[in-house]
C-alpha cells in the first residue's frame, strides 16, 4: 500500500538567526515557554492536526480550499500571472536575478520561482518553487512570544533594494519587532547567487526577557507537483510525513517534481552553523 503524496508542507521550526535583547544582557531562549512548544503551532484557524493527518488526496485538497477561502476573506488578492520579468528587475513586490525570482506580497507572505533556474538545464526554466507562485497565501512563517503565535503579517510593503536581491517586511507586535528578509545570496556549491535566504531578525522593545522563536513553513511546488517528494540525507526518498529532532535533522534536503525523472530540483539549507540550528523539521507529503 502507498500513500499518495498530499501534505506538502515543509517545516522549519526555529530557525532565528539574530536576536537581541534591550535591557537584558541573558540571551533569549529560543524555545517557546509551553511545556509542548509546537501543538497548535499553524494557521491562525489551523491545527497541527489538519496538517499531518491528510492522507487522501481530495482531502489536501479541501484543506488547501478551505485555506484559500479563509485567506482570501481577509486580504485583497487580485491573481497574478504572466509575472517573468527579465534579470534583475525589480517591481514593488517582485524582485530577482537571472536565475530566480521572488514576490513578497504586502503582507509578508512570499513565494519563489525560477527564471532561467539551474543553467546547465531548460527543463527548470520559468518553474513554480512554492506553491501559487506569484500569488503567496499557503507558505507562511509563524513568530511564537511567550507562548502566544503570532503569524507573520506585515505592517507594510517590502522594501525591496534597487538591486533586486533583497525584501525586506516588517512587523510589530507585543513588543518585537521581526523583520523577515528574502535575500539573494551567493551559493558556494555552484558560485552563483542561486539561492535565497528566509531569514527573521527578532528586537525586543519591551524591556522584559521575552522567550521568542519562530516557524517557517514552505508549502513547496516544484513544477506542476503540489505534492513534490523530498530526499534528505541519511534517509533518501521522503514521500510520507517525517519529523526530525536533534541530530537527525539534517544540514540541507532536496524537492523534486519527480523522483525517478525531475526536470526541477531545489535544494534547501537548514544550517550551516550548529548556532542556526532549529530544533525540529517536518517533511509532510
Ligand atoms: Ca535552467
Ligand atoms: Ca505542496
Amino acid at each position: 500500500m502507498s500513500f499518495k503524496k498530499l501534505m506538502v508542507a515543509l517545516l522549519i521550526v526555529t530557525m532565528v538567526l539574530s536576536l537581541l535583547t534591550f535591557n537584558v544582557s541573558a540571551e533569549v531562549p529560543l524555545q517557546a515557554s509551553t511545556d509542548n512548544p509546537w501543538q497548535n503551532l499553524g494557521f491562525d484557524t489551523l491545527e497541527a492536526d489538519d496538517m499531518i493527518e491528510r492522507t487522501e488526496e481530495d482531502e489536501y485538497r479541501e484543506w488547501k480550499n478551505r485555506l484559500a477561502s479563509e485567506y482570501l476573506e481577509t486580504a485583497d488578492m487580485t491573481p497574478r500571472t504572466a509575472l517573468r520579468m527579465q534579470a534583475n528587475s525589480v517591481t514593488q513586490n517582485l524582485f530577482g536575478n537571472e536565475y530566480l525570482e521572488a514576490y513578497v506580497h504586502n503582507d509578508g507572505r512570499f513565494t519563489m520561482g525560477t527564471r532561467e533556474g539551474n543553467p546547465s538545464t531548460s527543463t527548470d526554466d520559468n518553474k513554480i518553487l512554492l506553491y501559487g507562485h506569484p500569488n503567496p497565501w499557503s507558505s507562511s512563517t509563524t513568530i511564537r512570544i511567550d507562548g502566544y503565535n503570532y503569524t507573520f503579517k506585515a505592517d507594510g510593503p517590502p522594501s525591496i533594494n534597487a538591486e533586486g536581491t533583497e525584501a525586506v517586511s516588517v512587523m510589530t507586535v507585543s513588543g518585537v519587532t521581526i523583520r523577515q528578509i528574502i535575500s539573494l545570496v551567493n551559493n558556494p556549491s555552484t558560485n552563483r547567487k542561486d539561492v535565497f535566504r528566509i531569514e527573521y531578525q527578532m528586537t525586543n522593545n519591551s524591556g522584559t526577557s521575552r522567550s521568542i522563536g519562530a516557524r517557517i513553513m514552505l508549502d513547496t511546488m516544484l513544477g506542476q507537483n503540489d505534492g513534490a517528494p523530498f530526499k534528505v540525507p541519511g534517509i533518501g526518498d521522503v514521500t510520507t510525513e517525517i519529523e526530525l529532532v536533534g541530530d537527525d535533522i539534517p544540514q540541507s534536503w532536496q524537492s523534486f517534481d519527480n523522483l525517478l525523472n525531475p526536470s526541477v530540483v531545489s535544494n534547501g539549507i537548514l544550517y550551516r552553523n550548529i548556532s542556526e540550528k532549529p530544533d525540529k523539521v517536518q517533511f509532510c507529503d
